[in-house]
């Protein structure tokens, strides 16, 4: 950790808000911003009471604000009564706005579609009666597994429409990883397509449905799987249990009174990876969440009636829920979505892409800048000056930490100078962003979240729960309960009590799990890399855990210990240290062993958690205790110099063995 927060205070350079944004942004100057700061330190209730009744339409307002009597477990506006869908749908058709273009599709191949607000309020509400014809009602759990699609929504849409608990499992996830979720979640239903098109390829999805409710076999409580026609693949559809998405919606009304549910009703269980176990149901609310999404569209990103906002995250991930599926939404702007991959055609696509919709603000992973980067050396042609960006007003990063090189490159080449950076923090579990710069009001450092969003309360803290002084790194805590923040673990409270309020804090702070460091002059934040066993590859999250419990149920691995390493481009790379129950393969049948591995991983979990180094060892480096020594293994992952203590090893020859990557 010292490395990184040396390079950080190395980190200078100071970007003041531009003249256009201090005039025009909703929150401009930090005079503005320090005011609703205080506003929340002296009346925390009153300050979110008054926005969540200024910003979230109501059907029975709510009348008390925060109940803490069974903190962690918090809830908000708890007796308030509110659908989310019609908030996003409903409320822009009613103020006029139901021609305006909601989403702006485009495909791998390049094809645009567009759908207007009262268009998609049609065609959600079709789905959503359809939904209900299939018996599907409120608080029953329906996983939709598809690809980054105005159908991704529309079904998300629609759940919240009935009251129905969606769980959006990114496409890339394996059969396997839909069993678990689809048994953890007791889903009724999926809905999936006949494939996707991604890069060129087309990739199956309901074959994989098909293998996961098999796996699951008596476990499945999946009745229905709906099927949407993308690909036109041959696939099979299981009579009694399988229809077509576009025979249901037949004949279904365009109009479907949304069902009004408590504020704390989930709105969805979103899975994501923990430092120990299984991945864990992420629940979220939908009044808290949804006033969240909204402000954050407004003050981070500054949305303006006219936008054409882009997030390139997919909806399997917390940002695509909520800078995707409704934060636009529920402020009426136009979200461009799209299909395919940045590389392809070629490394010059988002940029194409941004020209071609006149995109005024993009919000990206810093892996894509730096891959983008890298391709752009190779080929200069797809560098972004080739491109006319003029449409810009506003970048942003979010999902791992953004070296300053690849920051000042997003500023520079892609921002030309003239766009705010608003680099976000946040996790699946805040719903939103809890830090980040507001693009009128802070002044920018490269590689920095900078300070707290209004009203969330953020500390850096050592391990007793004592907040440390600025300079000083530590771990990230926020101290007060805010609307969006995870309410529970689906079907397991006390896994959530544990690993986010963790008694040895002391008292109730949510812990982070990321290592952080305030600036000892500007109290900025900069943010660490995750503290526990969690890894970060290309922005995704993934337990070491789950990748060794994968690498250990193949027959031939005996044991395995996972670590991660820097990596240009992902951020982070998966390294694996694997004893085989047979000899130690070397040579070429180190590298097949290797390959028959990742091979394996990408069945158990997906193929982005495919360890990209596999090291063979005659056994793994333990303490007397038999602890496997992580931080050992992670020094030969980097490939640094041995510094720890090894004398305690039994058999310090495997050093020099697992120095070697097959
Ligand atoms: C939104 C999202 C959460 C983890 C988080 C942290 C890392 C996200 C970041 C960042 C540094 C940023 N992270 N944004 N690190 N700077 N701006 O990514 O959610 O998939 O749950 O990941 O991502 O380590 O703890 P999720």
């Amino acid at each position: 950790m010292s490395n990184s927060i040396e390079s950080v205070s190395r980190e200078h350079r100071l970007f003041p808000p531009s003249e256009q944004f201090i005039h025009h942004a909703t929150i401009s100057g930090m005079a503005a911003y320090e005011a609703l700061c205080e506003e929340a330190a002296l009346n925390y209730e009153g300050f979110w009471g008054r926005l969540a009744r200024q910003h979230v339409l109501w059907r029975e307002p709510f009348t008390q604000v925060l109940d803490e009597s069974n903190a962690p477990f918090y809830k908000w506006f708890a007796d308030g009564k509110l659908n989310v869908s019609w908030n996003c749908l409903d409320r822009n058709v009613d103020a006029g706005r139901g021609d305006k273009t909601a989403f702006i599709f485009e495909g791998d191949d390049g094809a645009v579609t567009q759908i207007n607000y009262r268009d998609l309020l049609a065609r959600v509400c079709k789905f959503a009666n359809a939904l209900r014809d299939q018996g599907i009602k409120k608080g029953d759990r329906v996983i939709i597994y598809l690809p980054l699609s105005i159908e991704g929504v529309v079904a998300m849409q629609a759940c919240a429409r009935i009251g129905a608990i969606h769980s959006v499992v990114f496409g890339g996830f394996s059969a396997k990883s839909l069993e678990e979720r689809i048994i953890d979640a007791g889903a009724v239903a999926v809905v999936t397509a006949d494939g996707q098109f991604r890069g060129g390829k087309i990739l199956p999805l309901k074959a994989t449905v098909d293998e996961g409710i098999a796996l699951a076999g008596k476990k499945s409580t999946i009745r229905t799987v709906i099927v949407i026609q993308r690909t036109g693949a041959e696939i099979h559809m299981e009579h009694g249990r399988d229809q077509w998405w576009h025979h249901l919606e037949v004949g279904q009304s365009e109009t479907c009174e949304p069902e009004w549910v408590d504020a704390e009703h989930p709105l969805f269980i979103l899975y994501t990876s923990g430092s120990t176990g299984k991945p864990k149901g992420v629940q979220h609310s939908s009044g808290g969440y949804l006033l969240f999404a909204r402000l954050t569209m407004l003050w981070t990103f500054d949305v303006k009636p006219d936008d054409v906002f882009w997030c390139t995250a997919d909806i399997g991930w917390i940002t695509g829920h909520t800078y995707v599926a409704y934060g636009p939404l529920v402020c009426g702007a136009t979200t461009l979505i799209f299909e395919g991959v940045p590389t392809w055609p070629n490394a010059g696509r988002f940029w194409e892409m941004i020209d071609r919709h006149k995109v005024n603000t993009f919000y990206t992973a810093p892996t894509a800048i730096r891959a983008l980067i890298k391709a752009s050396e190779t080929d200069p042609e797809t560098h972004p000056r080739n491109y006319n960006l003029d449409s810009l007003r506003l970048l942003g990063t979010v999902g791992e930490p953004i070296n300053p090189e690849a920051w000042i490159w997003y500023y520079t080449e892609v921002g030309r100078s003239r766009c705010p950076v608003v680099d976000t923090f946040w996790q699946t579990e805040t719903g939103g962003h809890v830090i980040t710069p507001l693009p009128g009001v802070t002044p920018l450092v490269p590689g920095s979240c900078t300070l707290p969003f209004p009203g969330v309360q953020v500390a850096v803290v050592d391990e007793a729960g004592h907040e440390l002084e600025w300079g000083k790194g530590g771990s990230l805590v926020i101290t007060r309960p805010w609307p969006a923040m995870i309410r529970t673990i689906w079907g397991d409270p006390e896994r959530f009590r544990k690993s986010y309020f963790p008694d040895e804090l002391g008292r109730n702070l949510y812990l982070a799990g990321d290592g952080a460091v305030r600036d000892s002059k500007t109290g900025y934040f900069t943010i660490m890399g995750r503290i526990d066993d969690v890894l970060n590859v290309s922005g995704h999250r993934l337990g070491t855990m789950e990748i060794e419990s994968a690498l250990v149920s193949n027959p031939l691995v005996a044991e395995a210990a996972v670590v991660g390493r820097p990596d240009d481009v992902t951020g982070e790379a998966i390294c694996a240290f694997v004893v085989l129950k047979r000899s130690r393969p070397e040579g070429e049948d180190a590298l097949s062993m290797a390959n028959e591995l990742r091979n394996w991983v990408a069945k158990e979990i997906g193929a982005l958690a495919k360890p990209k180094d596999i090291r063979f060892g005659d056994n793994l480096p333990k303490t007397r205790s038999g602890k496997i020594m992580r931080r050992l293994l992670r020094s030969l992952a980097k490939g640094d110099e041995i510094a720890q203590d090894v004398s305690t090893l039994e058999n310090p020859a495997i050093l020099e063995q697992l120095k070697q990557t097959a």
